[in-house]
């Protein structure tokens, strides 16, 4: 029997239409700074898959003229696409849908506030960066140095998430005092679970920039463990890529069935999926530093298997979601162990981009289980092969994933319309393929032992002479274009829109498109099944989340200061 979500919940009451409209105003505004971001970073793309393919435009006037060097380049490549469009997109799409769904009414001045902070943060960080003062990749390592701007304005700009983290947990908690005894209805449910993961994740990034970095770039200590920085880094650095990801496992799970005509599996395994990734996200951050050292290998070998544990829920996502694609697919009917796929409506970009990016993401996952393992990781770490891996996972699971639902959620916000939904669906289609290509040229380029992070088309390229990578390098050169033209698609379509005139208020047209519920996790905690019942306290989870991460960071980080070794910092281009 189908139960709808909506029949298992109250309906949200719409508040007034001046506060609705509002909401969308301040959402729009993150959306719409994320895609600006991304359309200047993903144009430097091209330049570095050519790179890879063994041709060097860094050395033409025009690109000269933009770039002191390939690395400024990369710097603003990496930094715009993985830390502003990500954190903008998030912070817009997470705080809209639980304010919806819970029907709370949330402090615009304080939104707003947030928004501008946020901003301004990006702004005092992008002098630097454009104008190569922190030309120290996205990553910025110490001793590498750069302008204290940069440090300033990024740690805004990460602070200003917490701040809608506040917001968030703040509007949950005021739903929980006025509805005692209901279990939280699940988009919210899992916006919450992911602020709360983040809020534990960043806490790494903060204290590195705050206390070390910051006081380091202006002089008032003479130097930084470049050691004790890396490892703060990838505390956050590890739990950031589940926060670029979940936020499309929310449109997965709550959203695609909808687009493909079928339903939610089951509501308590998205539930205990979330807590999972709240309790397990940031205690595994050492599997990037497998090749440090004064870590010792008990510590990396616990971190691994928590890498492991953390695959998990991303199973379950994977086998969780495929059901509902085979509902959908059987009810518009689909026969056949594997030929229902083609009953899918593959020409609908709203669809086809979460699917083709969860395809992307099979590969993309299973390529992480590989970087993990620390019997293979000496043999990938810092080649090509990385890189392959992120880009079918930030940068096609996330990055696609949010270009989709660019496509409901503009119009649901602003009334206005996808100028061609063949164009868009073209976009869709050509970025899947484009990162595919892109992923099978880089990842086969690492395996030979081409670097990452290097200029190698300016190269002598006999270091490789034995090896045969004229067919990778051609694959990364012909993903580069391929990727050119799926970008210049999408941006058409989205800037068309976001320039045409509204056509109504959207509210109707696009609405929030929730799917129906196959096993709903019910209205009332009382008599409800125990994972529903455990997974609710999620303020009590984060206080566990936070001692996970205390006791298997704490004995590695203790170490690590008491063999402190500060450097003065360098400047390398
Ligand atoms: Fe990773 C490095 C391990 C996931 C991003 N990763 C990176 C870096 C980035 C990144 C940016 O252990 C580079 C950092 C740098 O600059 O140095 N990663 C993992 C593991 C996972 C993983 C174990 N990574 C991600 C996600 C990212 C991301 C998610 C961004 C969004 N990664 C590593 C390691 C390194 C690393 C090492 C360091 C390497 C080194 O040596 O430096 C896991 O979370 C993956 C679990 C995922 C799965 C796949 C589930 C599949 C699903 C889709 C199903 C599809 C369906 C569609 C149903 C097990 C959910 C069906 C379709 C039909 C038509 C029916
Ligand atoms: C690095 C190409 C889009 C995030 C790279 C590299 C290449 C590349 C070749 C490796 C550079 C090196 O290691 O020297 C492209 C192309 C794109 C694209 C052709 C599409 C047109 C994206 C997107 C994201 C992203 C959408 C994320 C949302 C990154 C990050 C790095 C990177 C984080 C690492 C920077 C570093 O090592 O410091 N990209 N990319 N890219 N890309 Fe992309
Ligand atoms: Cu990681």
């Amino acid at each position: 029997s189908k139960q709808s979500s909506h029949a298992a919940r109250e309906t949200p009451v719409i508040p007034d239409a001046a506060y609705l409209a509002g909401l969308k105003k301040v959402t729009q505004y993150y959306i719409v700074t994320a895609f600006l971001a991304l359309f200047i970073g993903v144009l430097i793309g091209p330049l570095q898959a050519l790179n890879y393919g063994g041709i060097n435009v860094y050395d033409t006037p025009i690109i000269k003229g933009l770039l002191k060097s390939y690395y400024q380049g990369l710097s603003l490549h990496g930094v715009l696409n993985a830390l502003v469009f990500t954190q903008f997109f998030i912070s817009g799409f997470l705080l809209y849908l639980p304010a919806r769904d819970l029907g709370m009414r949330i402090n615009m001045k304080f939104a707003w506030f947030t928004y501008i902070l946020m901003t301004a943060g990006l702004l005092v960080a992008a002098v630097p960066l454009l104008t190569n003062n922190a030309t120290l990749l996205y990553t910025f390592y110490p001793p590498m140095e750069g302008s204290p701007l940069f440090y300033i304005g990024a740690a805004v700009m990460v602070g200003s998430s917490l701040l809608v983290v506040g917001q968030v947990v703040n509007m949950w908690m005021r739903w929980k005092r006025a509805n005692p005894g209901r279990v939280t209805p699940l988009v919210a449910f899992m916006s919450v679970a992911t602020w709360m993961m983040w809020a534990v994740a960043a806490l790494g990034i903060v204290t590195e920039v705050v206390f070390l970095l910051i006081p380091w770039s202006l002089g008032w200590v003479a130097g930084v463990d470049p050691l004790i920085s890396k490892t703060l880094f990838w505390w956050t650095g590890h739990a950031i890529v589940y926060f670029w990801v979940l936020p499309a496992y929310i449109a997965w799970y709550a959203f695609l069935p909808n687009h493909a005509g079928g339903r939610i599996v089951s509501e308590p395994l998205v539930r205990l999926t979330f807590v999972m990734f709240l309790l397990n996200s940031t205690p595994v951050g050492l599997h990037h530093q497998y090749a440090d050292p004064n870590i010792s290998a008990t510590w990396k070998t616990m971190h691994m298997f928590l890498t492991f544990l953390i695959a998990i829920p991303s199973l379950l996502t994977a086998f969780s979601v495929a059901a509902s694609l085979e509902d959908a697919a059987r009810a518009r009917g689909g026969r056949g162990l594997f030929g229902w796929m083609l009953k899918l409506p593959w020409g609908k970009p709203t669809f086809s981009a979460p699917v083709l990016a969860m395809v992307s993401f099979i590969l993309g996952g299973a390529g992480g289980i590989v970087n993990a393992s620390s019997t293979f990781a000496p043999v990938i770490h810092n080649t090509a092969w990385i890189p392959g891996h992120f880009h079918i996972t930030v940068g096609t699971a996330t990055t696609l994933t949010f270009m989709g639902i660019s496509l409901w959620l503009i119009p649901h916000l602003t009334g206005k319309r996808m100028p061609s939904v063949r164009l868009a669906s073209a976009a869709v289609w050509t970025w899947f393929i484009g990162m595919m290509v892109f992923a099978l040229g880089m990842h086969w380029e690492g395996l030979v032992g081409v670097p990452r992070r290097a200029l190698i088309s300016a190269t002598a390229q006999s270091v490789y002479r034995d090896m045969p990578i004229q067919i990778p390098q051609m694959l990364t050169a012909i993903s580069g274009v391929i990727l050119l033209v799926s970008a210049v698609m999408y941006f058409y379509v989205l800037f068309r829109m976001l320039l045409s005139r509204r056509v109504d208020d959207g509210e109707v047209s696009f609405p929030i498109p929730y799917s129906e519920v196959i096993s709903s996790a019910g209205r009332n905690l009382a008599g409800a099944n125990a994972l529903v019942r455990y997974t609710e306290p999620l303020l009590a989870l984060w206080g566990v989340a936070l001692l996970l991460v205390l006791l298997m960071y704490g004995p590695v980080l203790a170490r690590l200061f008491a063999n402190a070794e500060p450097v003065p910092g360098w400047r390398l281009y």
